[in-house]
């Protein structure tokens, strides 16, 4: 790629767009911006360098469980054809590999300023502009603000008593520091979701001794990593374009068809022919979608998949205590699971299962973990494995603020709204890449048409000479009530989870994702662009 510097064309801007991240949709919207549409872009990111979320996850065993083969863009068929990956599942290393070698491939890293947190965003009336600030003081303008904060970026790190004068190590998965070494410690693991199964698996094999905190049992399927073959591998390259197809028009963007079969119309027998085969295969997301419809909408069928899962459970875990702690008393409703034989970690010798909902952590003591019940936990490191202030965590930690100076911290604190997970009514020209009520799918296809739609938007908005985009408020609440109608049909705002803002203590519990799937959700975003934006005022 040629090198060129920018003009920025906006009359009394600094710059046409300001793009906050460096991960899979920051670095998009500056291609699609400045390599395609000329436009003179500043670019930031808190981290020291490209990668969003795979900078900074660098926790043992950090692995997408989305497959390889679709865990990249589909935009670039150079990048697709060049494709590097050993396993069915795709490592961190791996990936933070291929978002520099994209970002060197289209030339994307001269737009970023690291080390650079954008403190605060203001829209200003009177120019129509953004004024963008950060953390070193600066305060540039921009027409349009672009952010791809990341869904889950905002670390969720709980106070315990006594934290500060604990004398080990305190990390959090998702900030995870260079050089940490787990091997011969005595290592307390406090969180058993997605990131939890991960480096569970991870540390038992090389910890002295493994303690997990769970607080709440998980629904876990195997993960079924594998090496991939090249020949696997040639023949996913060979037929991109249908797998690309496939992927944008299902619901969940994982590469699989998903199941058009409920299981409230399938015999025991059938069911249980069907999970075992999901058992052998692995995925999470295929467990839930790949194997019956109505898994996550039928509480029957529900019910069937949560007893295949408990039954699997007790058939490997050997201790029949430490089986009936791991046993999930609710419904399989959360972000499904996997890991590589997560529920056989506890037939170790060298761990121990610590139930923190019967026993809750009471302290951090100077040498490790006392629970109320007074049993102590000797430690080295203790790993929170915690989670996130998801979905709208990181736009309430900074200050935002769009016509007359409306703040969104304000506007939000009842839970976030959001039209399309893109943008907000009175924050013109604002253009979140998976705000708040966008689909929750396998993320980087999501993400690619997110930012396509808005790349679009701002094409047309630069032909036609206009200033100022922005979702009417009635365009805004309906779509917040649809997303709100859509969750209701299905099992998920039943189980307390972070799909939900549930757990962030104080954090009002409500629906934050579009969850009809990633087709529909393209036809509506098609279907607006196509019939000329009517929900958008343009000025
Ligand atoms: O976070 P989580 P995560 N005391 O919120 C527990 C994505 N992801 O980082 O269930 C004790 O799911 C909490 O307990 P409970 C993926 O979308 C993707 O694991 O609230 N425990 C729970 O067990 C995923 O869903 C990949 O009762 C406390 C855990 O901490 C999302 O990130 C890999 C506690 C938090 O689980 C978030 O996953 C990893 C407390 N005070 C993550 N507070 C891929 O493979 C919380 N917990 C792509």
């Amino acid at each position: 790629m040629t090198m060129t510097v920018e003009k920025t064309r906006t009359g009394g801007a600094d710059y046409d767009a300001v793009v906050v991240g460096a991960g899979f949709g920051g670095l998009y919207a500056v291609h699609k911006l400045r390599n395609e549409q000329g436009m003179n872009v500043k670019a930031y990111d808190n981290a020291a360098d490209i990668g969003g979320t795979w900078f900074w996850n660098r926790y043992p065993g950090a692995v997408s469980d989305t497959e390889s083969f679709v865990y990249r863009f589909s935009f670039d068929r150079e990048l697709l054809q060049r494709g590097r990956w050993k396993n069915r599942y795709v490592t961190q290393p791996e990936i933070l590999a291929y978002l520099n070698e994209v970002a060197d491939h289209l030339d994307l890293r001269r737009s970023y300023e690291f080390n650079t947190k954008v403190s605060a965003a203001q829209f200003d009336d009177a120019t129509g502009l953004w004024k963008v600030t950060t953390d070193k003081g600066q305060a540039v303008t921009a027409k349009y603000l672009i952010t791809g904060l990341g869904l889950l970026s905002a670390t969720n790190l709980p106070k315990f008593k006594g934290m500060d004068t604990f004398k080990g190590r305190i990390l959090h998965t998702g900030a995870w520091p260079e050089g940490v070494e787990l091997a011969g410690k005595r290592v307390g693991i406090i969180g058993t979701g997605s990131t939890g199964v991960q480096v569970i698996t991870a540390t038992a094999p090389i910890a002295k001794h493994l303690t997990v905190f769970q607080r709440s049992a998980q629904f876990v399927v195997p993960i079924g990593n594998t090496p991939q073959d090249a020949e696997t591998i040639a023949r996913q390259k060979a037929t991109y374009d249908d797998i690309w197809k496939q992927v944008k028009s299902s619901a969940v963007a994982f590469g699989f068809e998903e199941s058009t079969i409920p299981a409230e119309t399938a015999s025991p027998e059938e069911r249980d022919r069907v999970f075992e085969a999901a058992w052998q295969r692995g995925g999470g997301f295929y467990f839930m979608f790949g194997t019956f419809s109505d898994i996550a909408t039928s509480q029957v069928a529900n019910d069937a998949a949560a007893d295949f899962i408990k039954r699997k459970l007790k058939q490997i875990v050997k201790d029949p205590e430490t089986a009936r702690k791991l046993t999930p008393s609710d419904l399989y409703a959360k972000r499904p699971l996997c890991g590589d034989d997560y529920y056989g970690v506890y037939n170790r010798d060298n761990v121990t299962l610590a139930d923190v909902k019967a026993d809750p952590i009471a302290e951090f003591t100077l040498t490790g973990i006392r629970l109320a019940s007074g049993a102590e936990h000797e430690l080295d490191v203790v790993i929170f494995a915690t989670g996130f202030d998801a979905v709208d965590g990181n736009y309430t930690r900074m200050d935002m603020r769009g016509r007359n100076g409306v703040s969104l911290r304000d506007m939000w604190k009842e839970g976030p709204l959001g039209y399309l997970g893109i943008m907000e009514a009175e924050f013109p020209n604002l253009f979140m890449i998976l705000g708040p009520n966008g689909p929750f799918t396998n993320l980087p296809p999501s993400i690619e048409t997110q930012v396509e739609w808005i790349a679009d938007m701002v094409k047309t908005m630069e032909a036609k000479g206009l200033k100022t985009s922005e979702p009417t408020a009635q365009a805004r609440d309906q779509w917040v009530e649809l997303c709100r109608t859509i969750a209701n049909m299905t099992l998920f705002p039943k189980a307390e989870s972070w799909i939900f803002g549930a757990n962030i203590p104080g954090k009002k519990n409500t629906v934050m994702f579009y969850l009809a799937g990633l087709g529909n959700y393209r036809k509506v975003l098609s279907g607006l662009s196509e019939s000329g934006y009517p929900t958008i005022i343009f000025d």
